[in-house]
């Protein structure tokens, strides 16, 4: 694929604005449809983002077609059907997490994607933080020998509720919302898990779902870790969106601590870097972290496309992650362990 990749965006909200942003800093990849079924939100983002092509109804927007790919940011209650609609259409799709509501769900709109051949890629964007990737990268290439512990944890009491205010209505909250993306990032050092234990608990009372998450998972390749997630965590420095890992290997250990200091300990040496992400124009702290890492999945998917490769967070490799997901909060109202392939 040598042409411009041209996307159709949906949902044009408070995270759509970092997606039009990225899109407009990837050569060979033009937004040239937009829609929103609010037309005051829709107004706004074609405004600013000079998309002349507006919808406020997704089935006139595939019907009307001329793009490549249906890029889908509205909430989850939408995305079974608005994948439907892309797979019917016959385009390339990429939607936000979480992807669905259920794991039933994934499944089918998985399928309804891979029947057309088109590539399916769910914007689980965590894992290619630059500073995450530096982590990842360094236990590839076996700094610290084969890892036998981990700890990804995401502690803050950073108010996400005023930019989104659906999170505090939901059932769920920081598992399905936020714990997503760090048990990706789990399976994404260590691999695919075989049991996860969970506990779950709300500390702030003004919402609905719970606040705080521990879980510890087996993963296949033999690794323990534990995955804590909290938004009920008064302390300073606060550290959000920062994800805080460290593992222990055969040969040494390794720590990603708070400010994005990467600190890699290994026959009695230890050597520390700087691994902070750049602030890209359009970005603003401490968003710039999850900013810069939409920039980069969606250079990721353009490039698998014109590869004719699957993304590394395909719909496929999605299930996985979301049956974590699902298997968490099995685990945490039934008090004990889970295996998410049993579910
Ligand atoms: P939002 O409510 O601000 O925006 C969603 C928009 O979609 C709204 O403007 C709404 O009018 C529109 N919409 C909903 N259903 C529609 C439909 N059927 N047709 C057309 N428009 C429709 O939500 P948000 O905070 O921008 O979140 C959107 C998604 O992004 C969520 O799934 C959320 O979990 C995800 N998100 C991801 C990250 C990340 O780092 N990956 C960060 C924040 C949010
Ligand atoms: O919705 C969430 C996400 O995906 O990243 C951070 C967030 O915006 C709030 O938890």
């Amino acid at each position: 694929m040598t042409q411009t990749v041209k996307i159709a965006l949906i949902g044009a909200g408070f995270f759509a604005r970092n997606q039009l942003f990225a899109w407009a800093g990837i050569e060979g990849a033009e937004v040239v449809a937009i829609c929103d079924r609010d037309p005051a939100r829709l107004a706004a983002a074609g405004e600013e983002f000079g998309i002349a092509r507006r919808y406020t109804d997704a089935a006139r927007l595939f019907a009307d077609g001329g793009f490549d790919v249906a890029d889908i940011a509205t909430t989850v209650a939408s995305h079974r059907m608005l994948v439907g609609m892309a797979a019917a259409a016959d385009v390339h799709v990429i939607c936000q997490k979480p992807f669905a509501q259920t794991l039933a769900d994934a499944k089918a709109m998985v399928a309804a994607v891979q029947a057309t051949g088109k590539t399916l890629m769910i914007h689980e964007n965590f894992r290619w933080q630059s500073a995450v990737r530096q982590v990842i990268d360094a236990l590839r290439s076996g700094a610290i020998g084969a890892p036998f512990f981990g700890r990804v944890s995401f502690r803050s009491g950073y108010d996400v509720f005023s930019g989104q205010p659906y999170l505090a209505e939901g059932e769920r909250f920081i598992i399905e919302d936020l714990g997503i993306h760090i048990l990706d990032i789990a399976r994404a050092l260590f691999g695919d898990v075989t049991r996860i234990a969970a506990t779950t608990r709300r500390v702030n009372p003004k919402i609905k779902g719970e606040d705080v998450a521990t879980m510890q998972l087996l993963h296949k390749s033999g690794v323990t870790s534990v995955v804590d997630c909290s938004y009920a965590t008064k302390r300073s420095p606060e550290t959000f969106p920062e994800s805080l890992i460290e593992i222990d290997g055969t040969e040494g250990s390794l720590r990603l601590d708070a400010g994005y200091r990467l600190t890699i300990q290994r026959n009695g040496g230890s050597e520390s870097r700087d691994v902070s992400p750049p602030l890209l124009p359009w970005a603003e702290r401490p968003w710039h972290n999850i900013q810069e890492s939409v920039q980069i999945i969606q250079q990721h998917f353009v490039d698998c496309l014109r590869d004719g490769r699957q993304p590394e967070t395909s719909g496929a490799d999605n299930l996985q992650t979301f049956a974590l997901v699902e298997a968490a909060y099995l685990s945490a109202a039934e008090g004990r362990s889970v295996d998410p392939g049993s579910l």
